[in-house]
């Protein structure tokens, strides 16, 4: 797994070349950014059980046959389960916020993802949509002006929005 600086030397050294004026460019917004980026991934990490919890809550109340008889997530050892994955996946998209890189979210957590679902028997459909509002929570909650000097944090929000998206188009 890459961390945004770590790629950016693997591309030059496979092609025998020194770091590109772009590619410092790039690395110099991420050193420029790199309190905001620490505060996004704070926040999340603090909020992630309510994310998670909400998330499925809401889930559960759009896809009421989940959590009934025959469901995917039924029976509480099957919703324990679900509610792990769904903080595993938030935890694996924190690590990737931090790295700047999306390559520890796939390598270590989206890779094989689909077919274990098929295997299982879970809908991955409904994993996505559950992803989905977790991303939106995270976001909301990322943008909250309360508690933090306000500047503007839309690029680094893309870029997070990003890895809920890959996570959620792994598994839909
Ligand atoms: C992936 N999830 C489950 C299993 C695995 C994963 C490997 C099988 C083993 C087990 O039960 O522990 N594990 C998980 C993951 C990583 C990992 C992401 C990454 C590193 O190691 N069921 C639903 C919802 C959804 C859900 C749509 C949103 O109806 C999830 C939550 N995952 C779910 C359920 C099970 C499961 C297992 C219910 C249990 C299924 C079963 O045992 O029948």
């Amino acid at each position: 797994t890459l961390d945004v600086f770590s790629k950016v030397v693997s591309q030059a050294d496979a092609r025998g070349e020194f770091l590109s004026t772009e590619q410092l460019d790039a690395l110099a917004a991420v050193v420029a950014s790199g309190s905001k980026r620490l505060d996004v991934v704070n926040r999340i990490t603090s909020n992630a059980s309510a994310i998670v919890t909400n998330a499925a809550r809401s889930l559960f109340e759009e896809q009421p046959n989940l959590i009934a008889p025959g469901g995917n997530a039924y029976t509480n050892r099957r919703m324990a389960a679900c509610l792990r994955d769904m903080e595993i996946i938030l935890r694996y998209v924190t690590y990737a916020a931090i790295a700047g890189d999306a390559s520890v979210l796939d390598d270590r957590c989206l890779n094989g993802l689909r077919e274990t679902y098929q295997a299982l028997g879970t809908p991955g459909a409904s994993v996505a949509v559950g992803v989905g509002k977790m991303k939106e929570a995270a976001i909301a909650i990322v943008n909250d002006p309360n508690g933090i000097t306000k500047g503007d944090c839309s690029q680094l929000v893309s870029e997070l929005a990003s890895y809920f998206d890959r996570a959620a188009a792994a598994v839909a």
